[in-house]
């Protein structure tokens, strides 16, 4: 459903309502119905085409998904529920005296496809603030861990121990029939795209969202944002503080010489300048302009996409969200890098968490798309030609 036509169906409910859940319960059936005479008119309408390039090439652009919530175009970046994050920036309530939107405005978007009012968002803050303790049981088991296990591990392994919490799970065992599914709510790129297979399993969403963070903890996606720091502090290390251009140059170059990737930068869909770093940037041009890592992380923004434009490789030479969001934590006071991109999972609960329960209500089925050998795949080609 698109924005507007949310806000249309929400109005009612909304006018009237702090509660999300009520809200929901007056906006789902209008989408079953909604989408299910769409698939009656246009079910076997023809989406795209699939070549033998994107099975071999990690499926890029390979229409094969409905995802609710956001949508990402390669040239403008993200859209939440058709809004871009400069119109969430104005329009979400904000904490008082503060200049940036609350984050449980931004769930309340993604999940209504509304802007709250701040007594909605009052309303909600307090809904998560009743749950937020740990069951005694996942705090022992934090506390035993080693500690050089990695935070997004120890995050992952307690965020799946709660499910001895889940109300979803009980009552599934209980027999709740499949219109409810996305009442117990507790709750495209690799950490979205597992919570939604997972969850297509109907693991319960504590289940879905830890096999997110296990792929959110990999470094080409999420932990992208310590590696940007790790390489920052290693940069300023080897080649000193006050770098000129022509030494940043070359330990770009002596990075990717070395067969690696240069972190925060490169996307597999975006085109452009991530606006999560353009937002991040403007943040830190405001608060923190003279700051040495963010100066080291404007003065990177100006060589690195001509280095990898020369080296002539990757797609998108433009910087994602990763390669800011770090020096922004530091600058706080958040030294322990190993510990950023559990902050990012956190965000990421808000949407993941938000399409499983449009996935719930919708009652999207089992995901199994079919794989096909190489042998397969050639007789195929084969007969297309011969
Ligand atoms: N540095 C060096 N090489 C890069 C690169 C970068 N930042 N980005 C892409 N490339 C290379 C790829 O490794 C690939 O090389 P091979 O042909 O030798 O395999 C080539 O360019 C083509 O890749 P692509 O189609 O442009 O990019 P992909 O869709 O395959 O991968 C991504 C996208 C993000 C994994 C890649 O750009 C990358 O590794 N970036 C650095 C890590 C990073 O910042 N990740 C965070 C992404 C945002 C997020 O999900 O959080």
């Amino acid at each position: 459903m698109n924005a507007s036509c949310l806000v249309l169906a929400a109005r009612h409910a909304s006018a009237s309502s702090t509660n999300l859940k009520d809200i929901l319960a007056d906006l789902i059936p209008k989408e079953q119905a909604r989408i299910k005479t769409f698939r009656q008119q246009h079910g076997k309408t023809v989406v795209g085409q699939i070549t033998v390039d994107m099975m071999y090439g990690g499926m890029r652009g390979m229409k094969g998904l409905v995802y609710e919530t956001s949508v990402l175009d390669p040239d403008e970046g993200i859209r939440f529920r058709g809004y871009s994050i400069p119109e969430c920036q104005k329009l979400l309530p904000k904490a008082k005296g503060g200049e940036e939107p609350l984050p449980e405005g931004l769930f309340w978007l993604l999940v209504t496809g509304q802007i709250p009012t701040e007594e909605q968002v009052s309303w909600l803050s307090k809904e998560w603030a009743k749950r937020a303790a740990l069951p005694s049981h996942v705090v022992t088991m934090l506390d035993n861990f080693p500690t050089n296990l990695h935070p997004m591990s120890q995050l992952s392994a307690a965020v799946t121990a709660l499910n001895s919490e889940s109300n979803f799970a009980r009552a599934y065992s209980e027999g709740i029939s499949r219109t409810k599914y996305w009442e117990d709510h507790e709750g495209g790129n690799v950490s979205a795209h597992t919570s939604h297979l997972v969850g297509s399993a109907l693991s319960d969403p504590y289940l879905s969202f830890a096999a997110a963070m296990n792929g959110l903890a990999g470094p080409l996606h999420g932990l992208a944002n310590q590696e940007v720091l790790v390489w920052l502090t290693q940069l300023q290390k080897e080649v000193g503080k006050d770098v000129s251009d022509e030494k940043l140059r070359d330990y770009i170059w002596n990075t990717l010489n070395s067969g690696r990737v240069v972190p925060g930068y490169g996307h597999a869909v975006l085109r452009k300048t991530d606006p999560r770093y353009t937002c991040q940037r403007e943040f830190a041009l405001k608060h923190l302009p003279n700051d040495p890592m963010f100066k080291l992380v404007a003065q990177l923004y100006k060589i690195v996409p001509n280095v990898l434009l020369e080296q002539g490789k990757a797609k998108n030479p433009w910087p994602n969200v990763d390669a800011h969001s770090g020096v922004l934590l530091q600058y706080y006071g958040m030294t322990e890098m190993n510990y950023y991109t559990v902050l990012f999972g956190v965000s990421r609960a808000l949407g993941v968490l938000a399409q499983l329960i449009w996935s719930r209500a919708l009652g999207f089925p089992l995901e199994r798309p079919k794989s096909m050998s190489t042998e397969g795949l050639m007789k195929f080609v084969d007969s297309k030609s011969g």
